[in-house]
C-alpha cells in the first residue's frame, strides 16, 4: 500500500513526472487501485451563480471584467432559480453541485446571505454541496460551514514562480491563506490547477509540491486544461496533448492517492479514449452537463455513453472516510 506523505522533495515529484509515460500510467492505476475503486468516477455539476465584472486579472478568465470576452455578465441570480438546477442535477445523477461566483472575495453583504440561502438548500438535497467565491476570511468560512458548505474551490492554478505571470491583483500567498482558513473551518478543501498557461513542466511539478506538502492533502484536486477565450490573453495558447493531462493526474494520484482527481475543463476536445487514459491515471470524477461555469462541457448523452462503453459507475454522495467527516446533516 502507497503510503501519505506531505515530504515530497521537488527530486522524487519530478522523477515521477518524467517517467516514461506508460510506466507513470501503470504506477498511477496501481496506487488508484490500492486507495479507490477504479470503476467509480463522481459525476459533479458547475453552476455559475453571479458571472463576469470580475476585478481581477487572471489571464485565462474570461469572466475579468477587464477582458473584452463574450460572456453573459449577470448579477447573482435567485436562489430559487439555483436551487431548482441543483435538483435537476442530482435527477440527472450529480452528486456534487458546485457554485461559482465571479467575485475577488466574499464580502459580507446581503449576496453572501443569499449564498449561504443556496448552500443551505442544496446540503438539504443531500448533495455535495461545493462554492468557489474567491478569498475568505476564518469568519466567513465558519459561515458557510455552518451553512452546511461541504466543500470549497480555490486553485492554486500553477506554481509560485509562474503566478505572476497569470495574475497581478493577488499573491500566491492570498490563495494559500483562503485554503488554511477553509481547513481550519472543517470544510473539505478542493485545489488544483490549470495546465496549458505557458507554463514549464518545473511549473506543474512545484504547484503539485504545494498541494501535496499542504498540512493535509487537499481532499479534492481539479486539473483543467485551459480553455483559451477569445478576449483574454491567454486566446492563442495552443491545446496541450492529452500527455501532458496524463502526466498531471497520474503524478497527482501517486503524490495524493486518496484525493479526487477531477478531469475538469478542456473535455469538450477530449475523444473518449482519451478520456480513459485520464481515468487510468487515476483521474475519478468529471463535470457533467453542456456547460461548465462560461464554457461549453460535453452534454449529458455523450457522458452515458462514456460510461457505458468504459464500464464505468457514477460515485454516490459523501463516500470515503475523509469525506464522511464533513458531512453535514441536514438542517430541515
Ligand atoms: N472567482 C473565484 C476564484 O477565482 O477563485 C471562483 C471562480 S473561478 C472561474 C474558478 C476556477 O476556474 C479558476 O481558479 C480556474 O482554475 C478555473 N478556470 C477559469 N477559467 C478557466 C479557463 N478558461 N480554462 C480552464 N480553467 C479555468
Ligand atoms: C475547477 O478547477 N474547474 C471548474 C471548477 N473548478 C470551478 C471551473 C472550470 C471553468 C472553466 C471556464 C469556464 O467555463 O468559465
Ligand atoms: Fe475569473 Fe475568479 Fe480570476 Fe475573477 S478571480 S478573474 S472569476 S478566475
Amino acid at each position: 500500500m502507497s503510503e501519505i506523505k506531505n515530504n515530497w522533495t521537488r527530486e522524487e515529484v519530478s522523477a515521477i513526472y518524467h517517467r516514461p509515460v506508460l510506466d507513470l500510467i501503470y504506477e498511477a492505476a496501481t496506487v488508484h487501485r490500492q486507495h479507490n475503486d477504479p470503476q467509480e468516477v463522481q459525476v459533479c455539476t458547475l453552476l455559475s451563480v453571479k458571472t463576469g465584472g470580475c476585478p481581477e486579472d487572471c489571464a485565462y478568465c474570461p469572466q475579468a471584467a477587464r477582458y473584452h470576452t463574450d460572456v453573459d455578465v449577470h448579477k447573482l441570480l435567485p436562489v430559487e432559480e439555483v436551487l431548482d438546477h441543483a435538483q435537476k442535477a442530482r435527477e440527472a445523477g450529480s452528486t456534487r453541485f458546485c457554485m461559482g461566483a465571479a467575485w475577488r472575495e466574499v464580502r459580507d453583504n446581503r449576496d453572501f446571505d443569499k449564498v449561504l440561502e443556496m448552500v443551505k438548500g442544496v446540503n438539504n438535497l443531500g448533495m455535495e454541496v461545493c462554492c468557489t467565491l474567491g478569498m475568505l476570511t476564518a469568519e466567513q468560512a465558519a459561515k458557510l460551514k455552518e451553512a452546511g458548505l461541504y466543500a470549497y474551490n480555490h486553485n492554486l492554478d500553477t506554481s509560485e514562480e509562474h503566478y505572476g505571470e497569470i495574475i497581478s491583483t493577488r499573491k500566491y500567498d492570498d490563495r494559500l491563506k483562503t485554503l488554511d482558513n477553509v481547513r481550519n473551518a472543517k470544510i473539505s478543501v478542493c485545489s488544483g490547477g490549470i495546465i496549458g498557461m505557458g507554463e514549464g513542466d518545473q511549473d506543474r511539478i512545484g504547484m503539485l509540491l504545494t498541494l501535496a506538502n499542504l498540512p493535509e492533502h487537499p481532499e479534492s484536486v481539479p486539473v483543467n486544461a485551459l480553455v483559451p477565450v477569445a478576449g483574454t490573453p491567454l486566446e492563442n495558447q495552443e491545446r496541450v496533448s492529452v500527455w501532458e493531462m496524463v502526466r498531471m493526474i497520474a503524478t497527482a494520484r501517486i503524490m495524493m492517492p486518496k484525493a479526487m482527481v477531477r478531469l475538469s475543463a478542456g473535455r469538450v476536445k477530449m475523444t473518449t479514449e482519451e478520456q480513459a487514459l485520464c481515468f487510468l491515471a487515476g483521474a475519478n470524477s468529471i463535470f457533467a452537463g453542456d456547460k461548465l461555469l462560461t464554457t461549453p462541457n460535453p452534454g449529458e448523452d455523450s457522458d452515458k455513453e462514456m460510461f457505458q462503453i468504459l464500464n464505468l459507475k457514477p460515485r454516490e454522495a459523501f463516500k470515503g472516510e475523509a469525506m464522511v467527516k464533513f458531512q453535514q446533516i441536514p438542517l430541515a
